[in-house]
């Protein structure tokens, strides 16, 4: 090769060169003129928000008292764990239903979830009145769990209708009175309001059952209707029943059953980890309250006590035998009469025995 034609060479590829920075340069141009262009333009449109799921929850007593606070924890729980997929809208303090309308009311669809006690509607739910017996659970912890498991072993044909989201039991109910009963002569004739289960359990020990629900309690008090009332403790302070009732016999008349549940339309057409969600709270729900519960009755006694001097009368042992005497026939008579419909009633007594020694140990 000649010396020219190397230079020939060299000096192509220089005018190479120079075209390469030339298309660079174009290039460059290019990408400064089209990305302003582009962040002007709109971003691609998101998907559209997916609805949340709205539900209501009607509940019946206000908004402080126990029913309601498992309410709200129920509800954040399933906010939580649903990523808010569905959303629960609260009615305490009867808003949307009353206690005697709830279960009807969820049936209608008025409200989508409810809450209420079997026992306040006597008759309607003949095998759960079980857990309003006499039959010795020491507290709400173990009543919840031995009625959240009950219900789910036994699945009672009048809660067929209904989806049960939980189920659990308020505190050990006790009497409370306007003058102190320390024994069953006390007791004699003295009209107070007894709920349920509760009202034989009162005529047993020889007072005056008046039924009504918790909501009507403060005015039949004030109005001197009831000289007192059987139910858990913790309603002295919740309801600030302390200032009328100034004593508490410390004998347990037994729990009272509380169910929730839901439509089922309502339940059927929500998606499956929704439902997830929900049925794994179905025991810890019970449980939680349970618990929640126990701590707030000593809270109520330590406030009742020391705020409007609630005296506690402990019943001597002869006299809490003649009592417990008078009760046990309440037990062997829902046995009979569930045996009378064709129900195996002592079974279902005995798993009861069982499940409470179960969670007791
Ligand atoms: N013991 C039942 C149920 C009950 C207990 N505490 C509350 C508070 C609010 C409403 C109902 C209840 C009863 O006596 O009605």
């Amino acid at each position: 090769m000649s010396r020219t034609s190397r230079e020939q060479v060299n000096l192509e590829t220089f005018g190479g060169k120079r075209m390469r920075n030339k298309v660079l340069l174009v290039f460059l141009a290019l990408i400064l003129a089209v990305v302003p262009l582009l962040a002007a333009c709109p971003a691609p449109a998101p998907p559209p928000p997916v609805e949340p799921i709205k539900l209501t929850y009607a509940n019946f007593p206000p908004a402080p008292t126990f029913p309601c606070v498992q309410m709200e924890r129920w509800a954040d729980e399933v906010e939580a764990r649903t990523n808010g997929k569905v959303i629960i809208e609260t009615f305490p303090g009867g808003t949307l239903l009353g206690a005697l309308a709830m279960f009807d009311g969820v049936l209608a669809g008025v409200a989508d979830i409810g809450i209420s006690c079997p026992g306040y509607e006597p008759g309607r739910f003949p095998v759960l009145a079980i857990l309003d017996l006499p039959v010795g659970l020491p507290n709400t912890e173990v009543a919840s769990y031995v009625m959240a498991k009950l219900v789910k072993e036994l699945q009672p044909p009048s809660v067929a209708e209904f989806k049960v989201l939980t189920a659990f039991t308020s505190a050990p109910a006790y009497i409370h009175t306007i003058d102190p009963v320390r024994n069953l002569e006390d007791l004699k004739g003295l009209e107070l309001r007894a709920t349920g289960a509760a009202a034989p359990i009162l005529e047993a020990l020889g007072g005056v059952p008046i039924a009504m629900p918790m909501t009507e309690l403060p005015e039949a008090l004030a109005k001197g209707v009831v000289k007192g009332y059987l139910a858990s403790r913790e309603v002295l302070m919740d309801f600030k029943f302390a200032e009328i009732v100034h004593y508490v016999t410390d004998y347990s008349t037994g729990t009272v059953a509380f169910l929730v549940v839901m439509n089922k339309d309502t339940w059927n057409a929500l998606p499956a980890d929704v439902k997830k969600v929900m049925d794994d709270l179905y025991l810890e729900q019970a449980v939680w309250t349970g618990e929640y519960m126990d701590g707030h009755v000593k809270e109520s006694l330590k406030w009742s006590q020391e705020e409007h001097g609630l005296q506690i009368i402990t019943l001597s042992p002869e006299e809490q035998a003649r009592w417990d005497a008078l009760l046990e026939p309440a037990v062997d008579k829902w046995v009979e009469d569930m045996e009378a419909e064709g129900l195996p009633g002592q079974e279902m007594l005995d798993r009861l025995y069982e499940l409470k020694e179960e969670y007791s140990k």
